[in-house]
């Protein structure tokens, strides 16, 4: 129980430090990036994590093909993830990316809609990242 206590506060001076340093820039929606479709078919593109943002934060692809992301991650201390949950269920990815690490996932959507993409790393009380403005769209066409 003590160690709990002592880890949650660790977690809140860090956070309150780095936060400082991060001073609050909410990520814009940026522009549509149409992902190329590789000779094998696979649609590559790379997106950079920071906090509290996903560069580029709107992702273009075609239903039914590969979809290969690298996610790098350019934070010192802040773990993020990277989500995409369908209500409907046709699409579900969820994968932690710890800070500076770069992680390759791959996921083929089957239905074509607008999935939004988020961060749900939260430190209590803290607002989430994504409420920080770490989100962005994926779009299946
Ligand atoms: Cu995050």
């Amino acid at each position: 129980m003590q160690l709990i206590h002592i880890f949650a506060t660790i977690c809140l001076l860090t956070s309150a430090g780095v936060t400082i340093v991060h001073a609050a820039e909410p990520s814009q929606p940026g522009p549509p990036v149409v992902i190329s479709v590789a000779e094998d078919g696979v649609q590559r593109a790379t997106v950079t994590l920071d906090s509290y943002s996903y560069t580029p934060n709107h992702l273009i692809v075609e239903v039914g093909k590969p979809v290969e992301l690298t996610l790098t991650s350019v934070t010192t201390i802040i773990p993020h993830n990277f989500v995409i949950k369908d209500p409907a269920g046709n699409l579900s990815v969820e994968q932690d990316v710890s800070a500076g690490k770069t992680v390759t996932i791959t996921f083929t959507p089957t239905q074509p809609g607008i999935f939004p993409i988020y961060c749900d790393k939260r430190l209590w009380p803290l607002p989430s990242h994504r409420d920080k403005g770490m989100e962005g769209t994926l779009e299946v066409r």
